[in-house]
């Protein structure tokens, strides 16, 4: 399986997180692309190479045009505010505010924003550019006939929706790959988001539309991130119509009990039809991971590789949480063993 990355992940290295009411080292930081790096090459996936280049045309199939433009100068804009700090989100439109774009950088940081413990930094554009340029990549090998491939995206993707960044992401990298494949001739595209969080970004992008399937596993959005999506009950609108599912879950929850949600949404992605499936991979469901509440151990990697792989599918995989311990490198190669069979 081939494995496509970008060195300029490395721009995104941002000093600080809103966490908790401090400002802390952000979770979401360069050595989780370098561990997990190292952990899939021990593995034997040693066939890495850099993205091509690719412009923004897919990207605004999925996202706002003045959303993309404001991320791009978002720093520049900040750092003539003559501002020391990094770029945090401070004010919101929230019921009953007006629905103006406002000018100014606060304003717009604000307006674009969906969760402040997401500092925007110099090199943030660049390096979530670069990680949306290997989600592409990796979908053309897979467009052009390979079983699988992984994008071993950074800054990760899943919390970016249509017009707002936030939990830690900028580019929604795996609703680029989708659309990516549609553009090059499929017609049905699922996205199986199995991070600990509930993929809010992409199912905001597709929750109208009828050519790309979401389904999601996540910890209860009552309980976890993000907080305001991800329940039962939205399974999308208008064209999208029972074209979103999703499976929140409770603190403390087993593998046994998370396999069986893996088992259903696969089965209503077959339903479906879908050509391909784009896997938001996050490795936060980990037992030790320091920000979530799942029960995962590093074999179960391996057994969720394998029943995606079952589907009989071609699986693009792409990289999005898992935070802190060394264990994510395994985990996240556990499941391309698992996929490569
Ligand atoms: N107490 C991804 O995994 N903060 N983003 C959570 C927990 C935000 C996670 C705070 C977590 C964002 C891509
Ligand atoms: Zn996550």
């Amino acid at each position: 399986m081939r494995v496509i990355f970008s060195e300029d992940h490395k721009l995104r290295n941002a000093r600080s997180e809103l966490y908790g009411g401090e400002l802390v080292a952000p979770f979401e930081a360069p050595f989780r692309a370098e561990w997990i790096l190292a952990a899939v090459k021990d593995a034997g996936f040693t066939d890495v190479s850099a993205p091509e280049r690719h412009g923004l045309e897919t990207a605004l199939k999925v996202h706002d045009a003045g959303y993309l433009s404001f991320l791009e100068g978002a720093w520049e804009k900040w750092k003539a505010a003559g501002y020391r700090g990094e770029a945090i989100a401070t004010s919101f439109p929230v019921r009953r505010t007006s629905p103006r774009i406002p000018t100014q950088i606060d304003g717009l940081l604000g307006y674009y924003c969906n969760a402040t413990e997401t500092a925007i930094s110099p090199g943030t554009w660049e390096a979530a550019v670069s990680s949306m340029q290997s989600a592409v990549t990796a979908a053309d090998i897979v467009a052009d006939g390979a079983k699988a491939a992984f994008a071993l995206c950074r800054p990760p993707g899943h919390h970016a929706g249509i017009d707002s960044f936030g939990g830690y992401c900028f580019i929604n990298n795996a609703a680029v790959a989708a659309q990516r494949f549609l553009d090059k001739g499929a017609k049905k595209v699922a996205v199986l988001d199995v991070d600990f969080h509930h993929g809010n970004g992409t199912q905001d992008i597709f929750y109208e539309r009828g050519d790309v399937y979401f389904a999601s596993l996540h910890g209860d959005p009552a309980e976890a991130f993000p907080h305001f999506l991800g329940y039962a009950e939205e399974t999308g609108k208008g064209a999208g119509e029972g074209t979103t599912q999703n499976y929140p879950m409770p603190p403390g929850t087993p593998f046994s009990v998370w396999e069986a949600a893996l088992t259903d949404a696969l089965k209503r992605i077959s339903a479906f039809g879908a050509e391909v499936i784009v896997l938001s991979l996050g490795v936060d469901t980990f037992e030790k991971d320091p920000i979530s509440f799942f029960k995962l151990t590093s074999p179960d990697y391996i057994t969720m590789g394998r029943a995606v792989a079952a589907s009989g599918v071609p699986v693009l995989v792409v990289m999005e949480g898992g935070y802190g311990v060394p264990e994510i490198g395994p985990n996240v190669a556990n499941t391309l063993k698992g996929i490569a069979g």
